[in-house]
């Protein structure tokens, strides 16, 4: 055990503290995971941070709520596992190497130094002897291996999809690169390219991953309703509309697929997308229409373009026919009908569709009225302002006529199955995963091109493909292109001259299943063996709500193939689900003469508060001219507003910054910054550590007697276990560690108002401080493990066992309460005067005259008149 010296043991002094308590831990091992009994196994596990360079406040909050959970199991007795990572491929290393022309891998690795230092300075219990780094080909390798697998199993495939292609720099754009349809480097118009990628299969799980959701109780509502609506489960009809060979010039039929199928008899025209077969086939014969759907090919790919942008379309001169009418219906070109949902074609219902009723008014094609609502009349189709949306009763439908719209559906389905033109169907928002990128710093595609033998994998005894280490991207595209070492190689089927792939995985791959691979990071014949099956499913995942869709359905997905691939025995990954809120600061800024906004650090101003003490605005400290304020934000480095953990470490100590983030609120919502609150809890600590210096100046104290306190000393004892029942429970079960710091700071006011020198008052004292340690351990370890030895108790304090509450002590006061059998008085019982009917029943039923009178018989009721009176039934 590492001794203070002299002097800290008198001093808060942050520092000394610290290097006591890691000499401590280390010698204690405390970290360490090891699995002794299944059923005691913990895992909590922090979203792992892309290694940037530096913690952010993000972070530290992040990560403190993973150790306090995991101290505190720990101390609970449960064999813990807190792992820790880097999630390190992605694009910021590739900007940074094009800025300093420092290459990715050496960029990444410094960065993951300092970083881990960083963690280890902030006193988190992590295991680092389980460290994954995500672009290290050890991990990579089975990204590889299982890409492999998925391919053999049709999981894995590969088609033609869209990209933003840079014109000016010649390269691939990822969506954050694009602004506003601009390439961020060069300004250039952004075009969408078609080229070859790598897709996984998660839309054929797409109906398990959405019923999974209902059987996940430890995860936030919110969480799963975003899934829920990502995966986007539609129930609807395919209708077919056949040909008009006249037109087209051949036989077949458009299908569309609708959610309003009552509608059909009110389709005025169809539309197509622009990648659409036929809007291709009628280009073949119109070059106005080839320029239209080149323009529509233009601009970015994202959903939210696709949404906002103008209702542009052409008619191509096709026409198909009503499947119940026979009627002749134009073909449309529209930009509203995405290619990758449904049918890539929609029946064009203007009267009860908004974005059809803006497209028809726009191209004066006409409406249809088909529906009145329930209570309404039918309306004039040439006096509508827009679409009647809602459900109602079908009009003007002939047979139909009356139905209500679910009944609409149903019938026309039924007699659209009948004819061979349509039938009920199910299609998802969700999209299969293209994990292509044509971008360097990333898990490379273990595929070969051969000239003769096509796209062959590479196989498993060739694996890992590794990742040249020593190129510097400079902008101009993915710099393994031109590596003629990576590239050339031999094609393993025929032997001849063949190409690598140079396309690597996006860097969702890399974090959809490096929680297995803490289980088992030292295994490098598999990717994954018996010790994950133990460990896994993850107890406790913490991260932020960024996260609730992409990485968790992903993870989720990625388990499933794992699982029936045999690898894994477990369907979901993560048991419960935390997301931590944001940390927010003051945000100010000035607006430039040509519009542009440059912000400044809440330190370089001088708030202006109004009598309210709200703050209206600020003057700069240096030229002491006015600055506008913006509110409270988001910390983040473009808003200038971001506060540096490790400026905090080191003027306050690791302590004080986690019990201050922990104390602030409670761990979903968002943090405000207060620099007040940081300095509240720093001298929270150090009234705690003084507390301590002065009891412990008079010698050890005696032993506690509790027969022998006197009132004063039993209330005090009191509250220390009402405190610790309370903290466990804030801790364990509510995750309220606010509220649970709140308790301990009421303690304490409590132990240092009473003054009570007399060997039982120093007894109650001595159990009250040691209790203080042990609730705080899990927030401020450092501190309390000092304190623990200053208290004169052996062992490690990060290593003892959670207090348990004394229910003796819990007892305010008692009262005499009445126990009456079949309302005749047979005894009397003394009970806590808070004690519930439960208590009060068991202490009645305890009463040996009672027992008498009930024994043998059941009782069929209990009335509790609550401070009074029991009567039992029998
Ligand atoms: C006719 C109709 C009439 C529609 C009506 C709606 C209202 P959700 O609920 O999101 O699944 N749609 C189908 N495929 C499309 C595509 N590829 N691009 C754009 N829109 C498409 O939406 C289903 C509805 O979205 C479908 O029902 C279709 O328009 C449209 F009064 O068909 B509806
Ligand atoms: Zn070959």
């Amino acid at each position: 055990m590492r001794q203070l010296n002299d002097k800290t043991a008198h001093e808060f002094d942050h520092r000394q503290i610290a290097d006591a308590a890691v000499a401590t831990w280390n010698e204690v091992k405390n970290a360490a995971s090891k699995i002794s009994e299944a059923d005691t196994k913990y895992y909590c596990l922090c979203m792992l941070p892309y290694p940037s360079g530096r913690l952010h406040m993000g972070h530290v909050r992040n990560y403190t709520i993973g150790d306090v959970i995991t101290r505190y199991q720990r101390m609970n007795g449960r064999d813990v596992l807190q792992p820790m990572g880097w999630d390190a491929f992605g694009l910021p290393a590739e900007n940074a190497a094009i800025k300093n022309g420092v290459p990715p891998a050496k960029w990444t690795y410094d960065n993951i130094d300092y970083m881990r230092k960083q963690l280890k300075s902030l006193g988190f219990a992590i295991d680092w002897s389980r460290e994954v780094a995500t672009c290290d080909p050890r991990y990579y390798r089975w990204n590889q291996w299982l890409f492999l697998r998925m391919l053999e199993k049709g999981i894995a495939y590969k088609k033609t999809g869209t990209v933003n292609w840079d014109p000016v720099d010649q390269t691939v754009l990822a969506n954050e690169q694009v602004i506003d349809g601009r390439g961020w480097r060069t300004g250039a118009l952004v075009e969408k390219r078609e080229i070859p990628m790598y897709y996984l299969g998660i839309t054929s799980y797409a109906d398990k991953l959405l019923k999974a959701l209902d059987h996940l109780p430890g995860w936030p509502e919110r969480v799963k309703i975003m899934q829920a609506n990502w995966i986007g489960k539609s129930e609807g009809v395919e209708i077919h509309f056949p040909y008009d060979r006249q037109s087209i010039g051949a036989d077949g039929a458009l299908k569309v697929f609708t959610t309003r199928a009552d509608t059909l008899l009110g389709a005025t025209y169809v539309a197509v997308a622009a990648e659409h077969p036929l809007a291709e086939a009628a280009a073949a014969r119109n070059p106005q229409l080839v320029a239209f759907i080149d323009e529509c090919k233009k601009g970015g790919v994202t959903e939210a373009e696709l949404a906002t942008q103008e209702k542009k379309g052409m008619d191509t001169g096709l026409f198909v026919r009503h499947p119940l009418t026979d009627e002749k219906l134009p073909v449309w070109i529209a930009n509203y009908v995405l290619m990758g949902y449904g049918e890539g074609a929609v029946m064009a219902v203007p009267a009860h569709d908004q974005r059809d009723f803006e497209f028809a008014r726009k191209h004066g094609l006409p409406l249809k009225v088909v529906v009145r609502s329930e209570a309404g009349d039918v309306l004039a189709a040439d006096a509508m302002r827009e679409a009647l949306v809602e459900h109602g009763i079908i009009v003007n439908s002939g047979v139909y006529d009356g139905l209500t719209t679910a009944q609409a559906i149903d019938a026309v389905a039924n007699e659209l199955k009948k004819r061979s033109l349509g039938e009920k169907r199910t299609v998802f928002r969700l999209r299969d995963w293209g994990i292509s990128r044509q971008r360097y710093w990333g898990c490379p595609i273990p595929i070969i091109h051969c000239p003769g033998c096509g796209d062959v994998p590479v196989p498993d005894r060739d694996l890992p493909v590794v990742l040249p280490e020593d190129l510097a991207p400079d902008g101009s595209g993915n710099p393994l292109v031109k590596c003629e070492a990576f590239v050339n190689c031999a094609c393993p089927t025929c032997g001849k001259p063949a190409k690598r792939e140079t396309d690597t995985m996006d860097t969702f791959v890399d974090s959809s299943w490096y929680y297995m691979r803490y289980a088992c990071a030292d295994n490098d014949q598999a990717m994954v063996d018996e010790r994950v099956n133990q460990w896994l499913p993850v107890d406790q995942y913490i991260g932020g709500i960024e996260h609730a869709i992409l990485h968790l359905l992903y993870s989720r997905f990625w388990t499933r193939v794992m699982h029936d691939l045999g690898l894994v025995n477990f369907e979901e990954p993560f048991t419960n689900l935390l997301t931590q809120g944001m940390v927010l600061n003051h945000i100010y800024f000035r607006k430039g003469k040509s519009g542009g906004i440059t912000y400044f650090s809440p330190d370089d101003v001088t708030p202006v508060m109004n009598e309210q003490g709200q703050i209206t605005g600020a003057t700069h400290k240096a030229d002491g001219q006015p600055v506008e304020y913006g509110g409270m934000g988001t910390m983040s480095k473009s808003k200038a507003n971001g506060v540096d953990p490790q400026a905090l470490v080191d003027k306050y100590g690791a302590d004080t910054v986690r019990l201050f983030m922990m104390f602030a609120v409670p761990p979903e919502q968002s943090l405000e910054w207060s620099e007040a609150g940081v300095e509240g809890a720093h001298r929270f600590l150090k009234r705690l550590w003084k507390a301590v210096v002065d009891h412990v100046q008079s010698g050890p104290a005696p032993k506690l007697d509790s027969a022998m306190l006197n009132d004063a000393q039993r209330e005090l004892r009191r509250q220390v276990h009402a405190t610790i029942a309370k903290v466990s429970d804030d801790i364990g079960r509510r995750y309220m560690f606010n509220t649970a710091v709140a308790a301990t700071m009421e303690l304490l006011n409590a132990i240092t108002r009473s003054d009570d020198a007399s060997p039982q008052g120093r007894a109650v004292l001595q159990e009250a401080l040691e209790s203080i340690a042990l609730l705080l351990t899990p927030m401020a370890p450092h501190t309390c493990e000092a304190l623990w030895q200053m208290l004169g108790k052996d062992g490690a304090i990060v290593n003892a066992n959670w207090p348990k509450p004394d229910p003796e002590a819990l007892v305010r006061d008692t009262i005499e309460i009445v126990v009456q059998v079949n309302g005749k008085l047979r005894g009397r019982v003394a009970v806590a005067a808070d004690a519930d009917r439960k208590q009060v029943e068991q202490a009645a039923l305890a009463e040996p005259n009672v027992q008498r009178f009930v024994e043998g018989q059941t009782i069929r009721k209990v009335i509790v008149v609550p401070g009074k009176l029991v009567n039992l039934v029998v």
